[in-house]
């Protein structure tokens, strides 16, 4: 058996004999068991999936792989997707890895820095549009709808069918479904990705439960929660600054279905999530990951009982894609010393107490 989603998972993927078993190592993400932050919520049975290890440091490359087999497959000429980063640097990779073409349309000053860095390195095209994802989004639509190039947004089938390889590898690994999963929610495809996951695993007798999808917006991107598009949404987790989700009505019925929620967290709710996260796990996702620790520790404020409960939350991407964040907004205790002994054992010992 080969690496990755493809060969793993081939059964439950649209993949024919012609798909080209394509692999950038994706997928077989680590499902680690919180060491203090579960027992100080009440929650001790709580993982995290770190998708954050996949090739290009978030859950997007398990969606793309499949996509990109398959416009190969379908002798696509080049692809093209909007992006607030991480689906751009995953088209990116892949893209180089195939000799394909990628053209990106990101939203121009939005994207992370890691993530910009990653699309330039993979020489993808790109397309600085004056204008927020939803808008980079109807236009990669609008021109993949006129021109033979291959969307390779969620939109695109074979994204989530990928990416519900996730689902699959936690119920391997528990050896059942977890009763809560919480999860961000951008475009709102990786929840109803993993939903789908859950329920093809449940209907081919290899989980005995469903959980509870439990996904998290960001409060000044929460068109979800709120029941309307935001036209002008504002979040310092640039992943999740989407006013318009693509996959909204299936978001709704994973929620709906799983008997779970799908609410807000606040910009300070994420950022203490996240340098909970680093500081007291040594996990370090980017920003719009924590929202789904974020949501946790909401919902625990409100009373949720989770005692007893095996819950799982996804760790979408890696903290280095946004590394000004993680230098503004921590407050970082570097001390200058001299190049002596003394100095370091002044220092140091005095740290210690
Ligand atoms: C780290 O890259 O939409 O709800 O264009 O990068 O499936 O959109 C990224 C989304 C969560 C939200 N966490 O997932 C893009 C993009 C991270 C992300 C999400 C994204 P969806």
């Amino acid at each position: 058996m080969g690496i990755g989603v493809i060969n793993k998972y081939r059964a439950f993927l649209p993949v024919t004999e012609d798909t080209p078993s394509l692999s950038l190592g994706e997928g077989d993400t680590p499902l680690v068991k919180s060491s203090r932050l579960g027992q100080e919520l009440g929650c001790p049975d709580l993982y995290f999936k770190l998708e954050g290890c996949n090739p290009t440091g978030s859950f997007k490359d398990r969606g793309m792989v499949v996509a990109m087999a398959k416009a190969l497959e379908q002798g696509s000429v080049g692809v093209m997707c909007a992006s607030t980063g991480n689906t751009s640097a995953s088209a990116a990779a892949y893209s180089a890895h195939c000799n394909l073409p990628a053209f990106v349309l990101i939203p121009k000053g939005e994207v992370a820095l890691g993530k910009l860095a990653q699309a330039m390195a993979y020489g993808a095209k790109i397309l600085m549009v004056e204008g927020n994802f939803d808008v980079a989004l109807k236009l990669a639509r609008a021109f993949t709808d006129k021109h033979a190039i291959t969307l390779v947004n969620s939109v695109n089938p074979h994204r989530l069918e990928g990416q519900k390889t996730a689902a699959f590898e936690v119920v391997d690994d528990l050896g059942d479904a977890p009763d809560y999963l919480f999860i961000p929610v951008g475009n709102a495809g990786n929840i109803t990705a993993y939903w789908r996951g859950f329920r093809e695993y449940y209907q081919a007798g290899r989980s005995t439960i469903l959980p509870r999808m439990m996904g998290f917006q960001a409060e000044g991107a929460a068109p979800i929660v709120r029941g309307a598009p935001v036209a002008n949404p504002q979040t310092i987790a640039s992943a999740i600054r989407i006013g318009n989700p693509a996959s909204w009505q299936s978001a709704v019925e994973a929620r709906d279905r799983s008997g779970g929620v799908i609410d807000a967290v606040s910009d300070d709710e994420i950022l203490e999530a996240y340098r909970l996260l680093a500081s007291k796990e040594g996990i370090f996702g980017e920003p719009a990951s924590a929202a789904s620790l974020a949501g946790l520790m909401k919902l625990r404020r409100q009373g949720l009982d989770l005692a007893g409960k095996r819950v799982v939350c996804v760790i979408t991407g890696s903290g280095l894609k946004d590394p000004d964040l993680a230098v503004s907004s921590i407050a970082a205790h570097a001390i200058e010393v001299k190049a002596t002994l003394a100095a370091v054992e002044e220092v140091t010992l005095g740290m210690m107490g």
